[in-house]
C-alpha cells in the first residue's frame, strides 16, 4: 500500500531518537502532513485521551515509535514501568488505530525480543522458542504483545498493522544520561569528559564480551520507511546490519574516535545481559534495504554533532 504525499501520517513518539529520524525521513520524501503530539499534550498512557486524539484527527497511517525505553541499568532497575507503560501505550495506539480505520500501521519493537540463548544471527522465526533475558524480560514481553496485536487485529479484523524489530539503534537526538542510557551514547560522553578532564581512565561497564549489533537511526527509518510503503503481509522484519561487535571493541573505537589516551577498567559487578544478539537480515534484504551508513563512521558524525554540546543537557 502506497502512501500519497497528502496523506496524513501520525508519527507517535517523534521526539524520540526513532521517531524523529522516521519525521526527517517522511520530511525528506516530501510527505507534509505529518501530525504528532509532545507526551505533554497527549499521554499515550492514557486510554481516554488516546481515543479522542485518534477520532478527532482520523489519521491515515501510524508510525508507532513510541515507547518508554532505555539501556540494561535502566530496564532492569524500572521493571515494573517498562512494562506497564510499553503495554499500555500500544494498546492504545493499535485499538484506537482499529477503530478509526487507519489504512496501515508500522509497529517498532526490539531485537531483544528473542531468546537469550536462541542460535545466531535470529532469525525471525526464532521468537517464543525459548526463555528470554532477564535484565529487560518486561520490556520484550511488552514487545511481543505489541508484536502479537498487530498480527491479531489482522487476523480477527483484517487490519493491515506491520511490526518491524530493530537492532541496536544509535544517533541524533540519543539519551546521554550515564544511568538510563544505551552503551553508545554513554562511552562517547565518559570517554570526552575523561578527555577534558584529563583522567587515566574510563569505566566500561560489564566484562567487555557481549558483542551488539549497532545500527544508526537513519538507516532504521529508511527500512522502517521501505516497510511502510512495499509490505503488507503478516510476517515482521528484522532491521540491522547483520554484523556485530564485542563491547570491549566498540569502546576502543570510540576511545579512538574521540581521542582519548588513557586506558579502559572494566566493571564487573554491572549487568553483561545477554551475550550475543545478531539479527539475521535476510528477509529485509530480500525487500531491497541494506544499511548504508558503517559504525565507525556513524559514531564519528554522531561525536561532531555532540561534542560541543553540555551532555547534561541531552540527558
Ligand atoms: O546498550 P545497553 O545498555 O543494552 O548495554 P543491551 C549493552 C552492553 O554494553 C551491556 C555494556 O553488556 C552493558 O553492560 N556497557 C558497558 C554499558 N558500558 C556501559 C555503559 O556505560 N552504559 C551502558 N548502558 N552499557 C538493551 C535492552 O540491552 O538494549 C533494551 O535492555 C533494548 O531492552 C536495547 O533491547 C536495544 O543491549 O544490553
Amino acid at each position: 500500500m502506497l502512501m500519497n504525499k497528502t496523506d496524513k501520517i501520525y508519527v507517535a513518539g517523534h521526539r524520540g531518537m526513532v521517531g524523529s529520524a522516521i519525521v526527517r525521513k517522511l520530511k525528506a520524501e516530501g510527505f507534509n502532513n505529518i501530525i504528532y503530539r509532545t507526551s505533554a499534550e497527549l499521554d499515550l498512557r492514557k486510554q481516554e485521551a488516546v481515543n479522542i486524539f485518534f477520532a478527532a484527527e482520523s489519521p491515515d497511517y501510524v508510525f508507532l515509535a513510541a515507547a518508554k525505553v532505555g539501556g540494561i541499568q535502566a530496564n532492569n532497575a524500572y521493571r515494573a514501568d517498562f512494562l506497564y507503560e510499553n503495554l499500555m501505550i500500544e494498546a492504545n495506539i493499535i485499538h484506537a488505530s482499529y477503530v478509526n480505520k487507519v489504512n496501515k500501521l508500522l509497529f517498532l519493537g526490539s531485537s531483544c525480543i528473542y531468546p537469550k540463548m536462541a542460535p545466531q544471527p535470529l532469525k525471525e522465526e526464532y521468537l517464543l522458542t525459548d526463555t528470554l533475558e532477564y535484565t529487560n524480560e518486561p520490556y520484550a514481553i511488552a514487545k511481543i504483545a505489541g508484536i502479537k496485536m498487530c498480527e491479531n487485529y489482522r487476523k480477527q479484523y483484517g487490519c493491515n498493522f506491520i511490526s518491524a524489530m530493530p537492532t541496536n539503534l544509535y544517533g541524533p537526538n540519543d539519551n546521554y544520561d550515564l544511568n538510563t542510557s544505551h552503551v553508545l551514547p554513554a562511552l562517547l560522553r565518559k570517554f570526552h569528559s575523561a578527555k577534558v578532564e584529563g583522567a587515566d581512565t574510563v569505566e566500561i561497564w560489564g566484562s567487555g564480551s557481549p558483542k551488539r549489533e549497532f545500527l544508526h537511526v537513519d538507516d532504521s527509518a529508511e527500512a522502517c520507511y521501505v516497510l511502510m510503503q512495499e509490505y503488507d503481509g503478516e510476517e515482521w522484519f528484522n532491521i540491522g546490519t547483520g554484523e556485530d561487535i564485542s563491547i570491549k571493541d566498540l569502546a576502543l573505537t570510540i576511545k579512538d574516535v574521540v581521542g582519548f589516551e588513557g586506558e579502559l577498567k572494566f566493571d564487573a559487578n554491572k549487568p553483561d545481559g545477554t551475550p550475543r544478539k545478531l539479527l539475521d537480515v535476510s528477509k529485509l534484504h530480500a525487500v531491497g534495504w541494506k544499511h548504508k551508513i558503517e559504525l565507525r563512521n556513524g559514531i564519528k558524525e554522531v561525536y561532531n554533532e555532540v561534542k560541543n554540546m553540555d551532555f547534561e543537557l541531552l540527558g
